[in-house]
């Protein structure tokens, strides 16, 4: 028996668009509306210079149901440089692109495998004998809300088992709306050497063989961080290694700059110039930045004025376009104050805090309080309830009221 050694990719969402990029100048729009394509093309670059046995795609290839006729030729014609290096691509379509659409179909080289919408299994040859099994399941429709995994069944006749998956942990009951949810013990229990899961855009491991690679590509102001995919080994012995690796060719990074003790726009200009300069790599394009601005300090009053601080942002992103990489601040948050407005203490101000610790410690209590919230239809539309991230909104809160607390108090 051989070792095995694949690529997991999922969420490649083709199609979608970058509000974040709006503002940006054309040229680097043009960077971001191209940047799905460049992280395929990475993608098929490294599994040919990689020499991979095959590649999984988990899911949400597409960002929209009618699946964008181009979108679908470009990956067609993308996986067909694979078909010549011998290295079959195993899909699973998702909720974003559900097989029982009316979209225009594109058809697929023999090579790329398309999983149907009850559980079935594959078979990887490899020198003339099976070498591995691949289970999977493809979305019928958009909201699917049965635990598709419990479907599955190991078929023996292989000597690795891989089950492929678009799909969420079902936690607490803040995640009853879940598509194909599961319990990392329905996982487990199916006894597959490797679960390649998709879904979920920020890259994790559930167990030490159950893994979600994460998007390709970053593309709202919460896909911060590296994007790509995984490269996955298996031993004779079945053990799994997995290693990271970027396919983005823009990344979007949340920073923090202090004001404390900077005096002037352009001291403050340096010293976020400096901590860009630290994340570049060499893969990248370019940075998408949603820029934080926190401390106390002279420049605070300026800042809060939104023209002025418009200016200044307009101004670093003539900065950023000429770099290479390129910056692109899509974003700055207000979050400074001036001198000794932080250390006025108030009853208001205990009362925000205590709420804040106990919401931090209970955010199931947030949630309750959230949800008539995110229901509301004029809500809806601003604030999707997968992307909030308790902890962060509570800070984010915090921070906002006392902001505007001391803002009042001067008038
Ligand atoms: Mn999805």
């Amino acid at each position: 028996m051989d070792s095995l050694r694949f690529i997991h990719a999922a969420d490649l969402h083709l199609g979608s668009s970058f509000p974040l990029a709006a503002g940006a100048a054309p040229l680097l729009k043009e960077h971001f509306a191209a940047s799905i394509q460049t992280a395929v093309e990475n993608l098929v670059k490294d599994a040919i210079s990689l020499d991979v046995d095959f590649i999984i795609l988990a899911g949400d290839l597409f960002d929209g149901e009618n699946r964008g006729l181009k979108n679908q030729l470009f990956l067609k014609r993308k996986l067909e440089l694979l078909s010549t290096y011998n290295i079959p691509v195993y899909v699973i379509f998702g909720n974003h692109d559900p097989v029982e659409y009316d979209y225009a179909p594109a058809g697929w080289p023999d090579h790329v495998h398309i999983f149907g919408t009850v559980p079935e299994t594959k078979v990887f040859w490899k020198s003339g004998k099976p070498a591995a099994h691949l289970y999977g399941c493809s979305y019928e429709t958009r909201a699917v809300r049965a635990n598709l995994a419990q479907d599955y069944k190991k078929v023996s006749g292989a000597p690795f088992h891989i089950g492929i998956l678009h799909g969420q942990e079902q936690r607490n009951t803040d995640h009853h709306d879940a598509y194909a949810p599961f319990l990392i013990k329905d996982l487990k229990e199916k006894e597959m050497d490797y679960w390649a899961l998709g879904h979920i855009h920020r890259g994790q491991a559930l167990a030490q063989n159950i893994y979600y690679p994460g998007n390709i590509q970053g593309r709202h102001r919460k896909e911060t961080g590296k994007k790509g995919y995984l490269l996955v080994s298996m031993t004779k012995e079945k053990q799994v290694h997995t290693v990271f690796r970027q396919a983005a060719p823009i990344t979007l990074e949340k920073m923090e700059v202090s004001i404390t003790e900077i005096d002037s726009f352009d001291k403050l200009t340096d010293k976020l110039l400096e901590q860009i300069e630290t994340y570049s790599n060499s893969r990248s394009l370019g940075l998408a930045v949603e820029l934080i601005l926190s401390g106390e300090g002279v420049l605070s009053s300026h800042l809060s004025d939104e023209t002025e601080r418009e200016e200044w942002r307009e101004a670093l992103n003539e900065i950023g376009a000429a770099e290479q990489p390129f910056f692109y601040i899509h974003t700055v948050q207000n979050h400074t104050s001036e001198e000794n407005e932080q250390k006025e203490q108030h009853l208001f101000l205990e009362d925000v805090d205590r709420a804040a610790d106990y919401f931090s410690q209970n955010p199931e209590g947030l949630v309750k309080e959230l949800t008539p919230l995110v229901r509301h239809p004029l809500a809806k539309k601003l604030i999707a309830k997968d992307t909030v991230e308790e902890q962060e909104l509570i800070k984010e809160a915090r921070l906002l009221i006392r902001h505007l607390w001391a803002k009042g108090g001067k008038r």
